[in-house]
C-alpha cells in the first residue's frame, strides 16, 4: 500500500477512536515482539493469529479524583465503566477495518472469567501492557504496569490485531518511572520487593490477586492503590493540591459497598 494511503487509514481510524473517547492510541508492528521479549512466545500476536501484522493500542483514562477512593464502589463503578467503553470503542474499530476489506479483532481489555482464575493463575493469553510498551504508549514501571506522560498509570487498555498495513508509532526512548517507590509504600498487601539496578520490583501476583477476591465479595474490586499514588502524569496536576479531600475520601468509601471502607483502608 503506497505510504499516503497508509497514512490516511492511521488517521481514520484516530478520528474514529477520538469519537469514541479514547485518550491515547499508538500502532505496534507484531515484530516488536520478537525484537524485545518480555514474554514467552507463545504470547506473541503473530504466533497466536499467523496473519497478524500490527496491533493498535487504545486507552482511556482513570480519573484521579475516583480512583483516590479506592477500595470504594466510586471506583469499582469507573472501572466497569472504562471497561465497556474500551471493549466497545475496540470492537467498532475491528468492525471498521473489517469493512475496508482488512482481517481484524480485538483482544478484550482484560479477558478472565473470574477473579478466582487469576488468583490461580495470574496471567491472560495476551498482554496489555506490553502491547502498550510496543505501541510507544509509556514504559513499565516499579510497580508492573505501563505508566503514560498523561495519566500516569491511571490509564486502562485495549488492543486490535489487524493484517492492515499502517504506520507504526515510536517506542519511548527513557523509562518514565521515576523510582520513587511511592507504589510500593502505598501497597496494602506489601506486594512489591524492588530490585537493586532494575525499574520492575519483584511483585507476589498471587497475594494481589488474593487481596481482589476478598474486594469483589464486599462490592468495591479493584484496589488499585499502586496506580493511584503515582506521582508521574499531568492528569493529577490538573486538580491542583488534592483531588479529593482526606474527609471526601472517608465519606465516599462509607457508601455502596459490604463493609465500607473497613478492609484495607
Ligand atoms: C492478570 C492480571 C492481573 C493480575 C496479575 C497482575 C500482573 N501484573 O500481571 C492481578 C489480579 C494481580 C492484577 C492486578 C491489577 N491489575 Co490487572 N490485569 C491482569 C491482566 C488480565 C493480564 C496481565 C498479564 O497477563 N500479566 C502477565 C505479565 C504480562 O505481567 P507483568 O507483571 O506485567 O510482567 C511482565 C513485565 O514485568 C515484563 N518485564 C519483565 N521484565 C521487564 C523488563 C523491561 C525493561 C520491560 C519493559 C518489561 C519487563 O515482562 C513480564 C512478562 O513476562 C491484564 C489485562 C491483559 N489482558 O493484559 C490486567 C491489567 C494488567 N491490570 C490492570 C490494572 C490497572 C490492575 C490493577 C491496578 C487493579 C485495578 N484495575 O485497579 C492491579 C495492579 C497490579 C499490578 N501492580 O500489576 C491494567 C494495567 C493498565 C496499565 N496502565 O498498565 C491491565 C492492563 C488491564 C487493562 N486492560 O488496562 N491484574
Ligand atoms: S492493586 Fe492493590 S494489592 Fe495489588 S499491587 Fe496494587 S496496591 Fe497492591
Ligand atoms: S510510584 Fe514511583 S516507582 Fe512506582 S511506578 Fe510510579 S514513578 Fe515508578
Amino acid at each position: 500500500m503506497p505510504r499516503s494511503d497508509r497514512v490516511k487509514l492511521k488517521e481514520k481510524i484516530k478520528r474514529r477512536a477520538k469519537a469514541m473517547d479514547i485518550n491515547m492510541l499508538g500502532i505496534a508492528p507484531v515484530e516488536r515482539w520478537e525484537q524485545e521479549p518480555h514474554q514467552s512466545p507463545d504470547f506473541w500476536p503473530q504466533n497466536i493469529w499467523p496473519w497478524s501484522r500490527n496491533v493498535i493500542v487504545m486507552g482511556m483514562q482513570i480519573f484521579p479524583s475516583m480512583i483516590e477512593t479506592t477500595p470504594s464502589v466510586v471506583y469499582s463503578e469507573l472501572y466497569n465503566t472504562t471497561n465497556r467503553l474500551l471493549d466497545h470503542a475496540a470492537y467498532r474499530i475491528a468492525n471498521f477495518l473489517n469493512e475496508e476489506g482488512y482481517r481484524a479483532h480485538f483482544f478484550p481489555r482484560d479477558c478472565y472469567g473470574d477473579i478466582s482464575a487469576l488468583v490461580k493463575r495470574p496471567e491472560a493469553a495476551f498482554s496489555q501492557v506490553l502491547a502498550g510498551l510496543y505501541a510507544g504508549l509509556g514504559t513499565v514501571g516499579m510497580n508492573h504496569t505501563l505508566l503514560t506522560k498523561k495519566y500516569g498509570s491511571r490509564i486502562r487498555l485495549v488492543s486490535v490485531i489487524t493484517d492492515a498495513d499502517l504506520p507504526a508509532d515510536k517506542m519511548l526512548k527513557e523509562d518514565i518511572c521515576l523510582g520513587c517507590k511511592i507504589c510500593v509504600k502505598a501497597c496494602p498487601m506489601q506486594v512489591f520487593s524492588p530490585v537493586k539496578g532494575q525499574i520492575i520490583a519483584r511483585m507476589d501476583k498471587h497475594k494481589c490477586a488474593l487481596c481482589h477476591q476478598r474486594l469483589k465479595q464486599e462490592f468495591h474490586y479493584p484496589c488499585g492503590r499502586c496506580i493511584a499514588a503515582c506521582p508521574v502524569g499531568e492528569d493529577k496536576g490538573r486538580y491542583g493540591k488534592e483531588a479529593i479531600s482526606k474527609k471526601g475520601i472517608l465519606h465516599c468509601r462509607d457508601f455502596g459497598a459490604a463493609d465500607a471502607g473497613q478492609v484495607i483502608a
